[in-house]
């Protein structure tokens, strides 16, 4: 094992962690805020690990000094946090504005910026409005405008300080979890069809809000939007497999990076395939994959940056024969864990840092050269609490040492890297049965004491982001193994 190399990151690197509101701010119902989907979702019962919830998750809403104090202590540069929809606007709309909702992202924006930490502000994380969902959720067509009202009340209120803006957050996962397989809110499960119209809606509500804020708040605030794409790092697993490879790719971030950032249409070959499934399992032609109408502003051209969340990665298998109606039968294809990587924590996170030094490259032959910022990457832990976390500390030095590859050696533009998580929080499905955080949050007091994980305190990963962002050297332990050292970091080593 070797230290980061500090010298491949740019001086101005943003290093940040990153939230989600209904994983950290409990007071689901203080203050005026709506009921959103993952309240009516973990209410139901039998749906979420323990039955938990994120009624009082790490309870931020009233404890935000608490995680400014986290934030302040890693010295980081930058925060993505994410608001609750229904806590400035109860029912969705722009109808009802509740003043205490605002007021707190206010306070929150207000002391990050006196802090000198730079908000990335997510306008929805999986926590849509329960009015909106019983108007038909993303299946709705009318969602892209309440969307873009929403959004641009956003941007109207704080807009003056954030500049980094992401619509949406992992519109695959949502549509996926939530539309397909029914494990996420909203607990729809309806195989190979409401998935593409609810990845459509969105894709259709990001591309208003992006020309929204372009035409009417651009000019004057001067700030940057786009919309966080998660996605696996994808390889064959034999040969014979290349094919079902590229569809694999197709199929998860292509899906939403090919109209945004390609052609302001779905892959050519993902639109076909689904159309020649369709008429093979008797659909009418069109009505499984829904096409962008001229009338509305394309999403071609609807990012200013390319923000990625990635996790792991898998081998890929055809699976061409399969004649059912779901969203794998029409990929063609099945990802698989390769037995070599470890899996930390959760069962789908197979670790395998360089899957995103190849992921960033691919993004920056494939798409762009717009710059990229890794919103979200992160390590969980499952069962008894480690403190000690040895493990999650060897994972982000090996991750770092990756990106710091990808820039120095790829020549990929990456603007910046987000932890997820800041706290250990609310794990959707998974309740607090996963722990992501740099911080660890004691659920079983009513305290919710944060305190930092052990490897947090002495690894390399966490004095590159120091020196980089705060120009000080940093000295500190550093554990080889069983060996113990003692390095010292200075800015001099920057590039
Ligand atoms: C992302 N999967 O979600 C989200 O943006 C975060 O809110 C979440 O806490 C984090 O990753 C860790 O899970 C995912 O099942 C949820 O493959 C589920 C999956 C992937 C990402």
């Amino acid at each position: 094992m070797s230290a980061v190399d500090i010298t491949a990151f740019p001086k101005d690197f943003a290093w940040g962690a990153a939230t989600a509101a209904y994983q950290i701010e409990g007071g689901w119902n203080m203050d005026g805020r709506g009921p959103s989907i993952w309240d009516t979702f973990c209410h139901e019962g039998g749906r979420v690990f323990g039955d938990h919830t994120g009624d009082v998750a790490c309870n931020s809403y009233q404890l935000w000094e608490e995680d400014l104090k986290c934030i302040q202590q890693l010295d980081l540069s930058h925060y993505r946090l994410s608001v609750s929809w229904s806590r400035i606007l109860p029912d969705g709309t722009t109808n009802h504005i509740n003043p205490k909702g605002v007021e707190y992202y206010n306070k929150v924006i207000d002391s990050l910026i006196a802090s000198g930490v730079t908000p990335m502000i997510t306008l929805w994380h999986m926590d849509l409005p329960q009015a909106l969902q019983d108007c038909g959720g993303w299946c709705s067509a009318e969602i892209a405008d309440t969307f873009e009202s929403y959004a641009s009340f956003c941007f109207k209120t704080f807009g003056d300080r954030v500049k980094l803006w992401i619509t949406l957050n992992e519109p695959y996962v949502c549509a996926m979890l939530g539309y397909e397989d029914g494990i996420f809110a909203p607990g729809i499960k309806d195989p190979g069809l409401s998935v593409y119209v609810a990845g459509h809606n969105m894709l259709r509500a990001h591309a208003k809000a992006w020309h929204a804020y372009n035409t009417h708040f651009r000019p004057s605030q001067g700030g940057q939007v786009s919309l966080a794409l998660n996605s696996d790092w994808a390889e064959p697993l034999t040969a014979k497999d290349a094919a079902a490879t590229e569809r694999y790719k197709e199929f998860t971030l292509d899906w939403f990076a090919c109209p945004v950032f390609c052609t302001g249409d779905y892959p050519e070959s993902m639109r076909s395939r689904i159309e020649n499934r369709s008429l093979e399992l008797g659909y009418k032609q069109g009505s499984r994959l829904p096409h962008f109408s001229k009338d509305e502003p394309s999403p071609l051209g609807t990012a200013d940056f390319f923000a990625v969340n990635y996790y792991t990665s898998r081998k890929v298998k055809d699976l061409s024969e399969n004649t059912e109606l779901s969203f794998v039968g029409d990929q063609g294809a099945e990802g698989v864990i390769d037995p070599s990587w470890p899996i930390c924590g959760v069962h789908w996170l197979a670790v395998y840092p360089e899957g995103l030094r190849k992921l960033l490259k691919y993004i920056k032959d494939t798409y762009t050269s717009v710059p990229i910022y890794i919103t979200e990457n992160g390590f969980s832990q499952m069962g008894p609490v480690q403190i000690e976390d040895v493990d999650r500390s060897q994972f982000y030095e090996d991750t770092l040492q990756q990106v710091g590859k990808a820039i120095s050696q790829d020549g990929v533009n990456v603007k910046g890297y987000f932890a997820w998580s800041l706290l250990d929080n609310f794990e959707w499905n998974d309740g607090f049965n996963v722990r992501f955080g740099l911080f660890h949050v004691d659920f079983s007091s009513s305290e919710l004491k944060r305190t930092l994980y052990r490897s947090v305190h002495q690894r390399t990963w966490r004095a590159t982001w120091q020196t980089s962002h705060t120009g000080k050297a940093v000295h500190l332990k550093v554990c080889t193994g069983k060996r113990q050292s003692s390095i010292r970091l200075t800015p001099g080593a920057l590039g």
